[in-house]
């Protein structure tokens, strides 16, 4: 028996920063679906499972209607079932919704767990799911909870914050009380990064089913689930998603001039490719955020030499992808000798002997003191409650990443303008 398991899909969310000339019709959300069910259909699963979040607005209501009931009723004309929770986003929209679309079985309305049961091919599922209430949702859904284990695999489909913090507003759920659930395995939406998933650890997020924005790098798509002797047998990912978005990191170490910039651009690019187009189903296009890093003075010539006009197809993959880049920065470090340079006694010194304190093993004191300081810096930035609705599950910024950029921009602009020691003047 096979399971197609789906996380927050913001059917009607535009994805942001597409090519002028390209349609987020073709690469939003509804296709991220359409694909989904086809995949259903081609792998005779038994089910469609949906974590919340299907909807993005009450707005939505015609887009999501259009696109729901059209793949519910293909679905349920195969014998599939197709049972979903309600999240945060669709806590008002999708009990409509599901109104009005005969096959599609809410589960858990008004936040009161409820199961159902799948069967096929000699094997039993029960589902647990629960569905928000309310838009917010401050305690978690399994305080007072207690499953009753029907024979078989139980699962549980639930939309929720794990391990946020009981402030959330969004169903606060801890990872140690789902394991303690009792449950077989919990499928979870509300985080669009996709955990790990496997058999031998069938708890987490599913990640949203395409990448809606560059913030969600990373294949995305259903996950399958297959069972076999009442046991989870086989996890794995199907990275369908029609957009996907990735950084790239190119080297610009030993070039002699920016044109060859492009050229190892090109070879990236290929590389990666390579790894998309080997999945069965390719994305239509692919975002990339490009950063030129090694050791060069070329890394804002090589920006220059990636032309704007080129940047919204930039290459055409194996399979089809239209790779476009939506960022160019240039993370490159001086050719220079930090150790001769940390021997000024200026700001370049100093700055030059903080950077290589950065180069110093984890651990050592020096280099920890450093690192604890920008990561408070950052951490009341990032900390702030505005940027959370923006980049959920987005991850805390590595602060030495962060010294390490700034550090060098700032011992870049420091020697262009020339900067001198004091007894050099
Ligand atoms: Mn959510």
């Amino acid at each position: 028996m096979r399971i197609l398991a789906v996380g927050d899909i913001h059917l009607g969310r535009t994805p942001s920063r597409l090519p002028p000339d390209m349609s987020a019709r073709e690469l939003g959300p509804s296709e991220a679906w359409r694909r989904t069910v086809a995949a259903a259909l081609e792998e005779k699963v038994a089910a469609v499972l949906l974590a919340g979040d299907l909807v993005d607005r009450d707005e939505d209501f015609f887009e999501a209607y259009r696109a729901l009931e059209g793949g519910v009723r293909t679905l349920a004309e195969a014998g599939i079932a197709v049972v979903g929770v309600a999240g945060n986003h669709d806590v008002e929209v999708l009990p409509r919704l599901a109104r009005h679309i005969e096959r599609f079985r809410l589960l858990g309305a008004g936040g009161k767990w409820e199961s159902c049961r799948i069967a096929s091919g000699g094997e039993a599922v029960t589902l647990w799911g629960w569905s928000f209430p309310r838009r917010r949702f401050a305690s978690s859904p399994l305080a007072d909870q207690r499953f009753e284990r029907a024979p078989g695999l139980n699962l549980g489909l639930l939309h929720c914050d794990r391990d946020a913090g009981a402030d959330s507003p969004y169903a606060p759920v801890g990872g140690q009380e789902l394991q303690r659930a009792g449950l077989d395995a919990w499928l979870l939406g509300h985080i669009h990064r996709p955990d790990a998933l496997s058999a031998e650890s069938p708890v987490g997020y599913l990640g949203s089913l395409t990448g809606l924005d560059r913030g969600e790098p990373g294949p995305r798509g259903p996950w399958m689930i297959g069972i076999a002797e009442g046991r989870i047998a086989e996890v794995s990912h199907l990275p369908l998603a029609p957009l996907r978005w990735e950084s790239l990191d190119v080297s610009l170490e030993g070039i002699g001039e920016a044109a060859e910039a492009r050229e190892r651009l090109l070879a990236g690019m290929v590389a990666l490719d390579e790894r998309v187009s080997s999945a069965p189903v390719a994305p239509r296009a692919l975002g990339l955020s490009v950063t030129f890093t090694g050791r060069s003075a070329l890394g804002g010539a090589a920006m220059e030499a990636i032309p704007e006009e080129d940047r919204d197809a930039i290459h055409g993959g194996t399979a089809g992808t239209r790779y476009f880049i939506h960022r160019i920065d240039a993370d490159t470090r001086p050719e220079v000798d930090l150790e001769v340079l940390a021997r000024r006694r200026d700001p370049v010194g100093l700055l030059a002997a903080r950077l290589l304190r950065l180069e110093l093993p984890e651990g050592d004191p020096e280099r920890e003191r450093l690192v604890g300081l920008a990561r408070r810096r950052l951490a009341a930035q990032s900390g702030k409650p505005v940027w959370r609705a923006l980049t959920p599950g987005a991850e805390d910024p590595d602060p030495v990443a962060w010294l390490r950029r700034a550090g060098f921009r700032a011992l870049d602009r420091l020697l262009e303008q020339g900067s001198s020691p004091p007894e050099a003047r």
